[in-house]
């Protein structure tokens, strides 16, 4: 399988994380990307290379120009503001205030911000438009005729909405790759979300349309980020109804009671019958991933890839979360070895 990568996801390099009331080190952090490509290239999973560069086009397909304009100057404004730490949201228009962007950095921020965990730094948006350039070079691949590719994306994306960042993402890759997929002349495109985390920012993006059926997996919204949405009774509105399903599942789950939400998202997208297949591929399911709670082992993401690779469509696997370092490398390559049935 073919692997695209770039080193430029080191510029997104931030030094804090606002968690449990202390600014920590992120766990999203340039050592994940590096512990995956030594594992794909450890196992000759493919080639790797280099991504093109698409420009913004294919990214304001997905998301809102002032949003883009807004992640662009952000790092900018907030140092011109005379602020010394990194950017970090610390303002919200909650229930019942006015939902209009301020012009203010610290207000602005605020408006575009879904969770202040994320902080913006030096390098993030350069870092966060080359992400979408892997996503973008690796669907290139299958439109040209491959049968899967690998986007070794970072920073990830699924978090993040049409005008919206936070849980570490900026742009959703996968959401403008399947957006890429459509333009190309697909009339439908499944996205399987199996990171742990809920993928809110892509199901949003996609809640009303049928031309992209969106399936999650995810620790339910009771006890697990992004907390507000992914509850098993959201399916999609007017055109999109039906076209969304989610699976929330509980603190401890193993791959028994995981794998079953599989198989059942997996005949939901064979029945769909999607031209592409797009795999949010997370591997904070880990059971020593130190901000989820499921239980899955390394051998399971080769099971799984076998079950995903049942679907028998062109499939493209966009890398999102997953921040046991130690083990990232070994249980993402599993998945798509386990895929090429090695
Ligand atoms: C792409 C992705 O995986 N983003 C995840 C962002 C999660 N950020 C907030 C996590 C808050 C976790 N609190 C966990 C407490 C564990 N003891
Ligand atoms: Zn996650």
């Amino acid at each position: 399988m073919l692997t695209i990568q770039t080193d430029k996801h080191k510029l997104r390099d931030a030094k804090t994380e606002l968690h449990g009331g202390l600014l920590v080190p992120p766990f999203e952090c340039p050592a994940r990307v590096d512990r995956i490509l030594t594992r794909v290239q450890q196992v000759n999973l493919g080639p790797v290379q280099e991504p093109d560069d698409f420009g913004l086009k294919p990214v304001r397909r997905i998301h809102d120009g002032e949003f883009l304009a807004f992640l662009a100057g952000c790092w900018d404004e907030w140092q011109a503001a005379g602020f010394e730490g990194e950017a970090i949201a610390t303002s919200w228009p909650a229930r019942r205030m006015r939902v209009k962007p301020p012009s203010f950095i610290d207000g602005k921020i605020g408006y575009y911000c879904l969770a202040s965990e994320t902080a913006i730094s030096n390098g993030t948006w350069e870092a966060a438009q080359a992400s979408a350039n892997v996503a973008l070079t690796a669907q290139a691949a299958i439109a040209k005729g491959a049968q899967s590719a690998f986007a070794l994306c970072r920073p990830p994306g699924h978090h993040a909405a049409a005008d919206m960042f936070g849980g570490y993402c900026f742009i959703n890759n996968a959401a403008v790759a399947a957006q890429a997929f459509l333009d190309q002349g697909a009339s439908r495109v499944a996205i399987l979300d199996v990171d742990f985390h809920h993928g809110n920012g892509t199901q949003d993006i996609f809640y009303g349309r049928d031309d992209v059926f969106f399936q999650s997996l995810h620790g339910r919204p009771e006890d697990a980020f992004p907390y507000f949405l992914g509850y098993a009774d959201e399916k999609g509105a007017s055109a999109g109804e039906g076209f969304t399903e989610n699976y929330p599942l509980p603190p401890g789950t193993a791959f028994d009671a995981w794998g079953d939400a599989l198989a059942t998202s997996i005949k939901r997208i064979h029945d769909y019958g999607p031209d592409a297949v797009v795999i949010s591929l997370g591997v904070d399911t880990f059971k020593d991933d130190p901000i989820s709670f499921f239980k899955l082992e390394s051998d399971d993401y080769k099971t799984y890839g076998r079950m995903i690779a049942g679907l028998n469509r062109p499939t493209l696997f966009v890398m999102e979360g997953g921040y046991a370092v130690e083990e990232i490398g070994i249980n993402a390559v599993n998945v798509l070895m386990g895929y090429e049935d090695r």
